[in-house]
């Protein structure tokens, strides 16, 4: 079960946030209050929202996902892949020192983003994407097995992180979409298909048995509503025209 969750309200910059998406520039005023929406949907789950001032200087920076890793018992802060974004994970391990008294950093020339990272139980998949390299990947393991936990890496190639295309729900469950559909590695989990028109869906937050899915997908909707999870939808299309889900959006801990 999680806790708290650390949040970072969208800066004016992020107009200027990185993309591939080809769906054109955010609407401020509407990503505001989108992620206020957010913030509620967190806050329904049970959790305690820790919601952090805008920072101009870092147009991703409410991504606050990328920037560290939490655990039971240590925060790892990342070095972030994209280099608009280095110094973010800067301004979060200075939170995070009000919540964790272990605290490890990833060195360059690491790179690792906290998307590329999907924890199942004490296991970590790290995806090793444009952002997370393998130095940055075993750095994280080392980091890992120094608490007692466990890592190993993922290729992947047609998405931007690991949990973009995939979100491990709990009791085994797992949403796959893409090319993680057929990859052995995940042969074992019993598996919710996303189809391709939905792939944006893929990315889904678990907190507290309630699913967290972006408005707008009926099928992934109906999929997890059919294996029992309370599903809450929040609108997220203007953090879609940047890359981002609902994962990336939040520190879950
Ligand atoms: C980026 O390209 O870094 C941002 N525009 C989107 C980050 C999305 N984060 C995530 O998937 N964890």
């Amino acid at each position: 079960m999680f806790k708290n969750v650390i949040v970072r309200k969208p800066a004016r910059s992020m107009v200027k946030g990185i993309t591939t998406a080809n769906l054109g520039k955010p609407d401020y005023k509407k990503a505001l209050k989108q992620h206020a929406e957010y913030v509620k949907a967190l806050k329904q789950c049970g959790v305690n929202v820790t919601l952090l001032e805008e920072d101009e200087r870092y147009p991703d920076s409410c991504f606050v996902e990328d920037t560290a890793l939490l655990t039971d018992k240590c925060a790892i802060i990342t070095n972030l892949g994209a280099k608009s974004r280095k110094g973010e994970q800067i301004e979060i391990q200075k939170v995070l020192k009000n919540f964790y008294e272990n605290i490890e950093v990833i060195q360059p020339p690491g790179t690792i983003e906290g998307g590329d990272i999907m924890m199942v139980g004490d296991h970590f998949y790290i995806g090793l994407s444009d952002r997370t390299n393998k130095n940055g990947a075993n750095q994280m393991i080392k980091f890992l097995e120094k608490y007692g936990y466990t890592g190993s890496v993922v290729a992947l190639n047609e998405v931007l992180h690991l949990k973009t295309g995939l979100s491990y729900l709990e009791n085994n469950n797992l949403l796959v979409s893409g090319e993680f559909i057929d990859k052995e590695v995940f042969k074992d989990f019993n598996k919710i298909e996303i189809s391709k028109e939905e792939s944006y869906a893929a990315n889904c937050i678990w907190v507290n048995d309630n699913v967290i899915i972006p408005k707008g997908f009926k099928k992934a909707k109906d999929a997890i509503v059919k294996k029992g999870y309370k599903v809450i939808e929040v609108d997220v299309s203007e953090f879609r025209k940047l890359d981002g889900g609902l994962s990336c959006l939040s520190l879950r801990f």
